[in-house]
């Protein structure tokens, strides 16, 4: 058999398993192409069936998430935690609230979560959870009520030690806030059973940007590489929220000129660039629970809004997926290369369909989610040791932290996916990834 009808045959096990699962479907045939060879190449992992368990959550909890709305009407959602993965430390990933989403989207973004995390060199396992309630539109009594219910089940299955959710699309300090409040309440004990959490009660400095700092500390690695910097270079960032705040924040810092955000609705272009007013206001936009990138150019003369377009028509020397999963395709990236980009950087997770993807690590500077966004976790992670010590680290110790890092994750890439001279950021990431979370499943024994 050649190997690619080796991992048809595998993924034809794994959509007959999970059927009606196209996230994590893609996501796992992702992984299975980068490590294929590696895994064969070990046949001590392929005897004790380590990918196979792999792809197999450790656990997975849905349950009933009752509420009572501000009309006093009762409201049901489905709340869920896929404990994905705990061979390298314990569970860890966000929560997600948006409509869409369902145990597909949670295991794909489960899966992802135990590969990146385990680039972060730090001790966490691969975790996700949410539910389909949706934010939009809800008060903050409203919110507030929803977050305690949810926690009324979850707390029994997560701690410190076991399982540490953070935030993720729909779920900021305010959400956690109320999640950690909660907690407390029902076990009666302060711990860092959540991250991402306010300031003055255990939370990391530098967590709300991390993942956007992250994100464009990975991408200056990539610049270096080829004799180029962030300085000058028109960047497209797509959505408004906590990840494209802290991608914006930076890449300004750094003198480059953001061209473009986006929403739901569509996009905007700055003429202007943004200053600190201009990202200060993203963050408003995000807490008015609105949900239109137009709002902003109500707001700035400036700039122009483009109702129901595509953010990946605008012309620029990178661009940076900061929204949600699969939403730059093949086409996207042909338009992209056609107007001059030369580096796509997947922030979202899984922000690029598959042929996407593999058009741009063909064509231009591509890298992963996993490798390019890993930086959220990594300072929750910092967060976890910061709990654990009791004590709180300085921004300028938190950020060099950060900083080392995203340089390791990029070294990381480059190490495990070159041949030839040629570096492909997907192969690097997963295999890197992957090794070893394999190699700590195979001296735990089948378990
Ligand atoms: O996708 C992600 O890595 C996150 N949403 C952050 C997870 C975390 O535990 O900080």
């Amino acid at each position: 058999m050649s190997k690619k009808e080796e991992i048809a045959k595998f993924m034809e096990m794994v959509k007959a398993k999970n059927p009606n699962e196209p996230l994590f479907h893609q996501a796992v045939q992702e992984v299975c192409e980068s490590v294929w060879d590696v895994y064969q190449q070990n046949p001590k992992m392929v005897e004790a069936k380590i990918l196979e368990r792999m792809v197999e959550p450790e656990r997975a909890i849905s349950f009933r998430v009752p509420w009572v709305d501000d009309k006093g009407e009762v409201q049901i959602n489905r709340g869920y935690r896929v404990q994905f993965n705990s061979a390298i430390g314990p569970y860890k990933g966000g929560l997600r609230f948006h409509k869409a989403v369902n145990l597909d989207t949670l295991k794909f973004l489960g899966f992802e979560q135990t590969f990146k995390n385990s680039l972060t060199t730090l001790p966490m396992g691969g975790g996700k959870g949410g539910s389909d309630f949706d934010p939009n539109g809800k008060s903050d009594a409203e919110i507030m009520r929803f977050c305690q219910s949810f926690m009324t089940e979850l707390f029994r299955h997560v701690g410190a030690d076991t399982d540490v959710p953070a935030g993720d699309i729909g779920v900021g300090g305010r959400e956690i806030g109320y999640l950690f409040g909660q907690y407390k309440r029902l076990k009666n004990e302060f711990t860092g059973v959540l991250t991402g959490k306010g300031q003055t009660w255990g939370g990391s400095v530098i967590r709300p940007e991390a993942t956007g700092y992250g994100a464009v500390y990975f991408g200056q690695e990539m610049l270096k590489r080829v004799g180029k910097e962030f300085k000058g270079l028109k960047v497209v960032v797509s959505g408004f929220g906590n990840v494209s705040w802290g991608t914006v924040k930076k890449l300004t810092e750094l003198g480059a000129q953001v061209v473009a955000i986006s929403g739901p609705d569509g996009y905007i272009t700055e003429s202007e660039g943004f200053d600190d007013e201009k990202i200060d206001y993203m963050l408003v936009m995000r807490s008015s629970g609105r949900n239109k990138v137009q709002d902003f150019a109500d707001k700035f003369k400036s700039a122009k809004f483009f109702a129901g377009k595509k953010i990946w028509e605008v012309p620029c020397d990178v661009a940076m997926t900061c929204a949600i999963q699969n939403e730059c395709n093949e086409d996207d990236v042909k338009l992209l290369i056609k107007n001059g980009c030369k580096m796509l950087l997947e922030v979202s997770n899984m922000g690029c369909t598959a042929e996407a993807a593999k058009l741009a690590a063909d064509k231009i500077l591509f890298a992963p989610g996993k490798a390019v966004n890993a930086g959220g976790v990594s300072v929750s992670g910092l967060e976890m040791t910061q709990n654990s010590e009791r004590l709180g680290w300085t921004p300028l110790e938190v950020d060099n932290k950060l900083h080392q890092i995203m340089k390791s994750i990029h070294d990381a890439c480059v190490k495990h996916g070159t041949v030839k001279g040629k570096t492909n950021y997907i192969n690097g990431a997963n295999i890197a990834g992957f090794m070893k979370v394999a190699q700590a499943m195979l001296e735990q024994g089948i378990v």
